[in-house]
């Protein structure tokens, strides 16, 4: 039977390592919220929101920041679960204050906390411009692990781009799904294109929550999650999901390139202000663990 749960709020524990390691151990999930600077989301937000406006896709006459679809964005063809097609996508992973984010030492201190290591941030970082439109289907329940691979020690940061009710989407997770081990997968619609297979009989906590700026969600890769439903008629959910690992461990070396390949590092970086963010993960020993595609093979048509 499912149920639907209110997030535990887990500011409590920050500073605390080993209460922060126990409860991603039996839950999955972390819940901060506010945990980031609303000013640098709202500054990230109109970036992206004004690449929406240039490709014709925010309603005339409406504010900027509402993120209000244009009907003509029906017409355009997302790829590769991030709302939007190439060209769009690659303006977003051009700006630099969208990896910056990542970085943001409030995510990372609790990353290193949790890893008792300092974190090291994946270059491959994800937006989704989920814009009420043809082809955006939600995010199916799946585990991050079969598509990022490496070390089963990744979490995902999950944040909006803004408020996000219930209503305009949002992540849920499946409380303890994390022990589940690696679960099987058929073809679905949304991101990634792969959803778990799950017991039925079993009970299903699926926690969810009214997001809010600066509110972020933090899970294991075994840890099943989907996104919910946008229910409004046309606004955009804007969102980002960053990926951690402690450095020592084994990594795949697509999360050192950029997500979907949209474009080369070298154009990425083209306007950017500092050099620091730019090629960072050269400065580890990173040991690379070959991809193992059985992994994301259909077990059900
Ligand atoms: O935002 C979404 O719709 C999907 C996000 C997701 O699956 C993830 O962060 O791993």
């Amino acid at each position: 039977m499912q149920k639907t749960v209110e997030f535990r709020e887990h500011n409590g524990l920050l500073d605390d390592p080993q209460a922060l390691r126990r409860q991603m151990e039996s839950d999955g999930y972390l819940f901060f919220r506010g945990l980031l600077p609303a000013d640098e989301i709202v500054a990230l937000r109109r970036r992206i929101l004004q690449i929406c406006d240039n490709y014709g896709w925010i309603a005339p006459g409406t504010e900027l920041m509402d993120g209000i679809a244009d009907p003509s964005a029906d017409a355009m063809e997302p790829f590769c679960g991030v709302g939007v097609p190439p060209a769009a996508y690659g303006d977003v992973q051009c700006l630099e204050s969208f990896h910056r984010l990542a970085h943001n030492p409030r995510l990372v201190t609790m990353l290193g906390q949790l890893f008792d290591e300092a974190a090291l941030v994946h270059a491959l970082k994800i937006a989704r411009l989920m814009i009420p439109a043809k082809g955006n289907a939600p995010t199916p329940a799946h585990q991050d692990h079969i598509f990022i691979q490496g070390t089963k020690t990744v979490y995902t940061c999950w944040m909006p781009l803004g408020d996000c009710p219930r209503r305009l989407g949002g992540l849920s997770v499946l409380r303890g799904s994390h022990k589940l081990g690696i679960l099987p997968v058929r073809a679905a619609e949304g991101a990634g294109g792969r959803h778990v297979i799950l017991d039925d009989e079993s009970e299903q906590e699926w926690f969810e929550t009214d997001f809010e700026i600066g509110d972020v969600l933090v899970f294991h890769s075994l840890t099943v999650h989907k996104s919910i439903p946008n229910l409004t008629e046309n606004q955009i959910r804007l969102s980002v999901d960053y990926r951690y690992q402690p450095p020592s461990l084994p990594i795949e070396r697509k999360s050192i390139t950029p997500h979907c390949q949209v474009l080369p590092w070298e154009e990425i970086y083209a306007d950017w202000k500092s050099e620091e963010l730019q090629y960072y993960w050269r400065d580890y020993d990173l040991e690379f663990k070959e991809y193992d595609v059985s992994l994301v093979e259909l077990q059900e048509a």
